[in-house]
């Protein structure tokens, strides 16, 4: 028997660069399954996906917040199977109209995907649950998406203090049953990517 292609394990660093969106209408066709990741400017969204493809290139990164401007979509070796980039909220050096024009096209994103598995939230582990990031939780938590927090650039902090800053996090969200991986994740020491690559792929794998 020939082995079945579409079932071949995930495996991160096969990601490629798909296309960008700057509106759901151009996102690639609503098959298949689909991770996102979103947080604020400068969280380190693309880095933590550079990071969990082991591909430094991918996901462009910038000291400038408010880099991502697109939704950028990589394929997986699956068929159909992909993780995506959001733009970063929250960045106050742009336009009013631009902040909304972004913030309505990631409404569009987040409420009509129907192949949308599940939410990674990156922030960063020193300045966790901003208004934002507490919204989005609530979002997953109304719509019943599983959630996976990345309390990340965890190698600024000791390691009392990000244990501290994660129990903190921890209690805060409790009464949350949408929260599925709590990670705490470092892009640059890679503390955590295993986590957070088993937690994708188990979500990656379930039928829609
Ligand atoms: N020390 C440390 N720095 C990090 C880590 N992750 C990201 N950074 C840095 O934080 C900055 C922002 O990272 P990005 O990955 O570009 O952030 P982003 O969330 O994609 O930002 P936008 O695209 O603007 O929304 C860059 O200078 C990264 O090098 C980490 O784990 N540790
Ligand atoms: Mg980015």
């Amino acid at each position: 028997m020939s082995p079945d292609l579409t079932q071949k394990s995930i495996s991160f660093n096969s990601a490629r660069f798909l296309t960008s969106a700057s509106r759901l209408e151009e996102c690639p066709p609503d098959h298949g399954a689909e991770v996102a990741f979103a947080g604020r400017s400068n969280a380190g969204k693309s880095s933590a996906i550079n990071c969990i493809t082991t591909n430094g290139k991918l996901a462009r990164t910038s000291k400038t917040p408010g880099r991502t401007r697109l939704i950028n979509f990589f394929s997986l070796n699956r068929e159909n199977c992909r993780l995506v980039d959001l733009p970063g909220y929250g960045y106050a050096k742009v336009s009013r109209d631009m902040k909304d024009d972004w913030q309505k096209h990631l409404g569009h994103y987040l409420n009509d995907r129907r192949c949308l598995r599940g939410l990674v939230l990156v922030m960063d582990i020193r300045h966790p649950l901003t208004d934002f990031d507490q919204m989005m939780v609530e979002w997953c938590e109304h719509n019943k998406l599983p959630l996976m927090i990345l309390a990340t650039k965890a190698d600024k902090l000791k390691f009392g203090q990000a244990k501290t800053a994660m129990m903190g996090i921890a209690k805060k969200l409790e009464a949350f049953q949408c929260l599925e991986h709590l990670v705490m994740f470092s892009a640059t020491s890679k503390r955590g990517v295993e986590e957070c690559r088993e937690a994708l792929t188990a979500w990656l794998e379930t039928d829609g």
